[in-house]
Order: C-alpha cells, then structure tokens, then sequence
C-alpha cells in the first residue's frame, strides 16, 4: 500500500496492535492531540484575516471574544485532552503552574502533559511557521489522587511519548512513542494526517547551523568558537556550513532533522541560565532526536538526563546531528 494511503489514526492503532496488553489509552491521548491540533491549524490559517474579519479583542460573528492564538492553542489542547479522561493533569507554557483534572474519570488517569502549545507565536504577525510541541509522562502519584508537581518534574528520559505539531507550508505532526520517529501530513482537503515520513533519521553529519547570531558577543566562549569552526574554509569536510535560523524551534528543528544540523540555544549574558524551557520545549525534542538517531545536551551532558526542579526551568540547548553535536561539546568543554 502506498505509504501516505495510512492515517495517523490507522498507524497509532497498528502500533498498539504491536502491545496486546496495552489499554488504548495512550493511542486515545494521541487521539486528542490529533484533534486540537486540527482545530488549531484551521485558526492559524485564517490568523492574516484577523484585521480583517475582526482584531483581537472585539467580538466575533458568534459573538464570541477573539482570543489571542496561543490562548486559543492552549485552552483547546487542554479541553481536548479533559474530554479523554486519560490525563490526570497539564502543564503548559502559557500557565503560571500545572493544571489538575478533578473529575472521577481524569482522577484516574495514567498520563500527564507537558505542553508549548504555540511556540515562536511572535512569527504569526509575519506568517512564519509555528509549531505545537507536547510530552507525555507516566504519572507518579497513585492513580485516583490529584496530580502532583513532582508529576510534573520527572527527567525527560521518563517520557514514554513526545511530538510537535509544525503549522507551515504543509502542516505535520511528528512524533514517537519510544519506537521510532514518525511524521504524518495533513491533507487539508479530507482533514486527515497521513502517514508521510515513516522512521525519520538525522544524518549523522549536517551541513546546517541555526543559531541567532546577533547575540554572539553574549555566548560562551565554546560557542563563538564553534561558530567559528562552522565558518571556516574546509571544504573537504563540507565547510563552511549554512547558516539557517529562522527563531520559531519547531521550524528550525523539522529542518535539520531533515536534512542534517545543528540548533542551538546557548546561554548568554543577559539570559544565564538559557531562554528555551526544558519542560516544555527542550525535552521533547531531545527525546524525538534521540528517537531519530541525533543527540541533545546542554553543552556538556544529556538534556534527558536532567532532573527538573521547576516547572519554567531553562536550559541551553544544543541539538541536531550526533556528530555536529559532540563537536560542539567538545568546544564547550575546552573553554569552560
Ligand atoms: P516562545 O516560547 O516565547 O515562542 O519562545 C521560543 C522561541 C523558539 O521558537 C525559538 O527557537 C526562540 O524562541 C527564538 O528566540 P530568539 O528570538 O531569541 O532567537
Ligand atoms: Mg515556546
């Protein structure tokens, strides 16, 4: 059968038909992702005919208030995931703490989300990709009781799923449940998410570099080194490499997962401790790199390695081809 003839929703259950002992209830979580994550995509499209149709802050034709689109991802996402009952709780980066589900059904379930539900949303104003980005854990309370915060600040290497949904030229939803990395693109025409990328693998060498350059002063000194090597005339190893940034993560890490990179979020003067958030935006996406043959550090050991211990922890962040990855690291070691 041809590959993109398999929905998402076909592909979650064959891969539950591979567990017989499994309840169903993870591929039911990814089920209401993959329902918020059409809703969110269909508001996304219209976003440039705001100003025209109407501008945040007044009202609808249903009279409803025009809510800010990361809002907007954010309170579907998380009604999408109440309704399944599988969640006991959410953490989200546009929430100041987690959110605990407290009726019966959700009291009961296995799994908590961890969210960015519009990351790079300042990219919208200029119709740059935007990207939806979730983790999935195991809880640890006993299942019945609210959720905990210590539910919340489990190491990545806990993950038992992760993904990000890219809204761009075509809109995908990638994600991996230990078992590969696995992308899917939506066809907008039937509204479903086929099967387009089965087992997606990084190049272990890349040619591509993705780093906001105007902050180079502010880097460590490792980094400016680095990038140094990037811009350097080797062209029996493929250098200088290209340099491609365009400042929303999901866009710039779907591109060198593609075709081979590195992305990196250092730490800088002005921001010590990093800017990207570890919950939210750098664990899941060192989880689907590994999955996908790449690796993922702060600059000198595995960021699933790290135990969290706030829920809007920062971290820097160096992911992309195993190889571009190690140099990197090694750089940072030699000056820091
Ligand atoms: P956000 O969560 O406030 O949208 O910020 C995260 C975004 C990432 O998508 C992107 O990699 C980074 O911020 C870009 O930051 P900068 O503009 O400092 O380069
Ligand atoms: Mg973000």
């Amino acid at each position: 059968m041809a590959e993109n003839m398999k929905t998402l929703g076909e592909f979650i259950v064959e891969k539950q038909l591979d567990f017989p002992d499994a309840s169903g209830s993870l591929s039911q979580l990814l089920g209401a992702i993959r329902l918020a994550a059409k809703v969110v995509n269909r508001e996304i499209n219209k976003a440039g005919l705001v100003d025209i149709i109407g501008s945040a802050g007044q009202e609808n034709v249903q009279g409803e208030q025009q809510q800010k689109l990361d809002i907007y991802a954010n309170d579907k996402f998380k009604a999408a995931m109440e309704a399944r009952g599988e969640v006991c709780g959410v953490a989200s980066e546009e929430e100041d703490d987690f959110v605990a589900f407290n009726n019966t059904q959700s009291k009961n379930g296995k799994y908590i989300v961890l969210m960015d539900p519009l990351d790079g949303s300042s990219n919208i104003d200029v119709n740059v990709s935007v990207g939806t980005i979730f983790s999935i854990y195991k809880r640890v309370s006993p299942v019945g009781s609210e959720v905990t915060e210590a539910d919340f600040l489990q190491p990545g290497r806990k993950q038992i799923a992760a993904g990000y949904v890219i809204y761009g030229s075509s809109t995908m939803l990638v994600y991996s449940t230990g078992n590969g990395v696995h992308g899917f693109t939506l066809d907008p025409s039937i509204g479903v998410f086929c099967l387009s990328h089965q087992d997606m693998k990084i190049p272990t060498d890349g040619k591509i570099y993705s780093i906001n350059e105007g902050n180079y002063i502010k880097f460590p000194e490792g980094v400016k080194r680095y990038i140094k090597f990037c811009q350097q005339e080797a062209p029996e190893q493929g250098r200088p490499y290209t340099s491609r940034y365009i400042g929303s993560l999901v866009s710039d890490f779907h591109r060198n997962l593609l075709k081979g990179g590195i992305f990196i979020y250092p730490t800088t003067a002005s921001a010590p401790k990093g800017k990207l958030r570890l919950l939210y935006e750098c664990n899941p996406m060192a989880f689907l790199m590994e999955q996908a043959g790449g690796k993922a550090s702060d600059g000198f050991s595995s960021i699933l390695d790290i135990k969290p211990s706030e829920l809007h922890q920062r971290t820097s962040f160096f992911v992309g081809s195993t190889n571009m990855v190690n140099t990197a690291e090694a750089m940072m070691a030699d000056f820091s």
